[in-house]
């Protein structure tokens, strides 16, 4: 199991949540002093939610104003003060050299895990990144059903293997996610169906987790029922007034449905 996992498990046992925070506050450009409002913000959030989430997940919104490795360091810092694993969340979707370089300043700069897009295939493609996070014991997420209404344009459409046999393309990657050693994989919660299919395949060994809950208009009861390990929230949170509150009580309606 690679370290990534453990301080995931470690950190889900320790604040008895399955709550991924989606840290994905933004401010427009043109605001003024807007990446110190952006920063400040986004480490106040955190700092209200460390008991009640397992994992905070950085998407673009953070990265690309913010920089890698300037501004962003003092957000990973603080989650990993709090002992909290962190998800870089850019769906690695490149070439080989690309992808690997992502990979490495993504996991220098302190991310625990990151996600990618099994789309994009193994040779030339992924198997860099999964040479790259095993040697450093981090982590690896694929892309299996994204929470998106056109998500079936790609990840359900049906494809025909080399035998002949017909399955869903996310049928094909939760496959893949098994073969590769993935560290978990990404299912919409607003695919409760899809949830309880990928559950089976990856046989409840690779946690899945589940954004889409709240806004997106995903059941977290649901998702869990079909095996969501771990639930991916962001607007719901972040965007309330009491974000503690907010993740307090996602924490524990999920923890009714699993106990
Ligand atoms: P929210 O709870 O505000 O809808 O945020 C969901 C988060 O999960 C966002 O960071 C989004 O980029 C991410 N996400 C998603 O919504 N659906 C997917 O299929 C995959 C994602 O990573």
């Amino acid at each position: 199991m690679s370290l990534f996992r453990e301080k995931l498990e470690k950190c889900a046992r320790e604040n008895e949540s399955r709550v991924v925070l989606a840290l994905d506050l933004s401010l427009p450009a043109g605001e003024k002093n807007f990446k110190r409002k952006l920063l400040k913000r986004a480490r106040w959030v955190l700092s209200e939610v460390i008991e009640n989430v397992v994992g905070v997940k950085v998407n673009f919104q953070l990265l690309l104003p913010l920089g890698l490795f300037d501004g962003l360091q003092s957000l990973i810092r603080d989650a990993s003060g709090y002992g909290l694993p962190l998800i870089a969340d850019f769906k690695l979707n490149d070439v080989e050299h690309t992808n690997e370089w992502a990979s490495r300043h993504l996991f220098d700069a302190g991310f625990d895990a990151l996600i990618a897009n099994p789309f994009v295939g193994w040779r030339g493609g992924l198997e860099t990144v999964f040479g790259v996070a095993k040697k450093s014991g981090k982590g690896v997420i694929l892309l299996v059903y994204m929470s998106h209404p056109g998500a079936n344009e790609g990840y359900g459409q049906r494809v025909v293997g080399e035998d002949g046999t017909i399955s869903f393309q996310y049928e094909v990657f939760a496959e893949r996610a098994k073969s590769w050693g993935a560290d978990g994989v990404v299912v919409g919660a607003t695919q409760p169906k899809v949830v309880e299919r990928v559950y089976r395949i990856v046989g409840g060994k690779i946690p899945i987790f589940s954004p889409g809950i709240g806004v997106q208009g995903g059941s977290v009861s649901e998702a869990f029922k079909a095996g969501t390990a771990y639930a991916i929230v962001g607007r719901s949170i972040y965007e309330s007034e009491d974000p503690r509150k907010a993740a307090a009580e996602i924490k524990e309606k999920i923890n009714e449905i699993i106990k």
